[in-house]
């Protein structure tokens, strides 16, 4: 028997860069396999290297299964993510955060159901951090307004997911300012 999911999910990988041969953002950029079902997840889930075993510079995205994991994909562009740099690197759990982010975002508990928020999930491994960014569809609505308490109660959730304390601050910005800025930590639109 299958357990079925509520969404399809694909899983990608970025490569680290090689000294010789392509090094752009696409080439590096690596369509894994999709699933939809619990146990097609676990046996995915146990036959792929853990994020602690990756290189420097590797990447994997988990997003559902039609939205490339790009600032570009339309169901992107328009959206952000929340983040978190884990600096201590010997001494954060990464692989237990990792699956507790990507359980948490197949099982569908990061947003309420009227919320189609969520698009996907993502760890990059650094020189000096590992970062999980959680991507939404928008940045948000102006303030007070119930799109910008579904993307706050998002981020407040996000923390509780990286069992983070009350004084470490996950951090929220939109993908253009990213694009813009020709790097990923854009100033922060939001704090949780
Ligand atoms: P990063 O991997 O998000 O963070 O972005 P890092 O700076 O901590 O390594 C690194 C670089 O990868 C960016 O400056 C871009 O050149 C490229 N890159 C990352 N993302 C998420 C995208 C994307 O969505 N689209 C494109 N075109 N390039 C990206």
């Amino acid at each position: 028997v299958k357990h079925p999911l509520m969404n399809k999910w694909t899983l990608w990988y970025t490569k680290p860069p090689s000294n010789k041969g392509e090094n752009n953002w696409n080439d590096l950029l690596k369509e894994v396999v999709t699933f939809d079902s619990v146990e097609e997840f676990w046996g995915i889930y146990n036959n792929i290297a853990k994020t602690s075993e990756l290189s420097l510079k590797s990447d994997y995205h988990l997003f559902k299964t039609g939205v490339r994991p790009e600032w570009e994909d339309p169901q992107n562009k328009h959206g952000g993510k929340w983040a978190y740099q884990f600096k201590d690197k010997r001494g954060v759990p990464i692989d237990e955060l990792w699956l507790n982010v990507i359980l948490a975002a197949i099982g569908e508990t990061l947003e309420s159901d009227k919320d189609k928020e969520i698009m996907g999930a993502v760890v990059n491994v650094r020189k000096a951090f590992f970062r999980i960014g959680l991507w939404t569809k928008t940045t948000g609505g102006a303030k007070g307004t119930p799109k910008e308490v579904a993307l706050m109660e998002i981020g407040k959730r996000f923390k509780e997911v990286l069992r983070l304390g009350d004084k470490d601050l996950v951090e929220f910005s939109g993908h253009t300012e990213s694009a813009h800025s020709g790097q990923s930590r854009a100033k922060a639109k939001y704090v949780a």
